[in-house]
């Protein structure tokens, strides 16, 4: 479920040609064979990146092949070798042959590169075959073909950025909005039973959202569904704080806030250390106006950015979206 996966299809150069020449020249009868070689194709590597956090740029464009090698030419030229590309992939990528199922390779660290697709060998020119008995050959091969695969890229994803907030919040509705996760939405608390990962896409840049079950007041004794969830964004980059402004939640969001901050403390003090973005969420039902000012002030107390969204009209989702991306996103191309 925390696996992000693309099928691409890769094709590396195939050889050029061997040409089939003789030489010509005034003053030299029957010059010999002249035919040059066909250049090599290019070759396809996969490339360890840590610039990038997600597959997402396969989705769109899953069909990548090099160029293939020039024929050769007369006057035992031999053709140009086609271009050799290189695809970078998120470190933690693991390669799979798509027919056959083998594990081709396994990126562990940036820079690690893997040569997925040979290019095809250029076919040799008649001016290989003479022999002394065979002084003017017209054979002449063609180029090898590239190599075809098809290929299977996974990667364990690892959030970006947290979603932490009450049950009923409205955590998993903001992560179907800005992502394409689907996660179970209902008007309950303890809807989320196990974590959703997103990825998000901001204009050429992308991360990966983390939503989590809700906590509640003494979840780091185990209450609710307890603390142990929050191991999942221990590594996130930042903390998106959500708090129900509206009224159906029947609490005041400034006690919640502290609630939750709280139980964060809890775990561990070091997902206090992180930064964080107070939400105030459901604007588009909160009544008392009062209700988010006093959270926009607590939040201005805490030096924390302050957004207010609704789920439902859209309103505030973009920006919030794009200051997010500002702290964690990774170009995605
Ligand atoms: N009016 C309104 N309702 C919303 C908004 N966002 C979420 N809701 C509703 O609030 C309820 C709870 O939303 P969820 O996204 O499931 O909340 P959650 O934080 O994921 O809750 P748990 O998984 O139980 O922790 C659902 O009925 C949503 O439709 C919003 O912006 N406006
Ligand atoms: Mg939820």
């Amino acid at each position: 479920m925390f696996i992000d996966e693309v099928r691409i299809r890769v094709k590396a150069g195939d050889g050029g040609n061997g040409c089939l020449a003789f030489r010509r020249e005034k003053f030299v009868p029957r010059g010999g064979p002249s035919g040059g070689d066909g250049g090599r194709g290019g070759d396809i590597t996969l490339l360890a990146s840590n610039h990038y956090n997600t597959l997402l740029h396969f989705r769109f464009n899953p069909e990548h092949s090099a160029e293939r090698g020039r024929h050769g030419e007369g006057s035992n030229r031999s053709g140009r070798e086609g271009a050799s590309i290189e695809l970078p992939v998120p470190v933690g990528t693991v390669v799979y042959d798509a027919d056959s199922g083998e594990m081709l390779h396994d990126f562990t660290e940036a820079g690690d590169r893997f040569l997925i697709a040979r290019g095809g060998r250029g076919g040799r020119g008649n001016q290989h075959f003479a022999t002394s008995t065979h002084q003017a050959p017209t054979e002449h091969e063609p180029g090898h073909p590239g190599e075809a695969k098809h290929l299977r890229l996974e990667l364990k994803l690892l959030a970006d950025a947290g979603l932490v907030g009450f049950p009923n919040a409205g955590k998993s509705t903001l992560i179907s909005r800005i992502s394409a996760a689907h996660p179970k939405i209902a008007d309950y608390p303890f809807t989320t039973l196990e974590p959703n990962l997103g990825v998000v896409s901001v204009d050429d840049r992308t991360f990966v959202v983390a939503d989590i079950p809700g906590l509640i007041e003494g979840a780091h004794l185990g209450h609710g569904l307890g603390v142990q969830f929050l191991r999942h964004i221990e590594r996130t980059r930042l903390l998106v704080h959500l708090v129900d402004v509206s009224e159906s939640s029947g609490r005041e969001p400034v006690a919640d806030f502290h609630v939750v901050m709280g139980e964060l403390a809890g775990f561990s003090e070091d997902l206090l250390k992180k930064p964080m973005f107070v939400v105030a969420t459901k604007i588009d039902v909160a009544q008392d106006p009062q209700r988010v000012e006093s959270l926009q002030a607590l939040a201005a107390a805490e030096g924390l950015p302050f957004y207010e969204i609704s789920s439902v009209t859209g309103q505030g989702i973009e920006a919030l979206k794009y200051a997010m991306a500002e702290v964690v996103a990774k170009p995605a191309e």
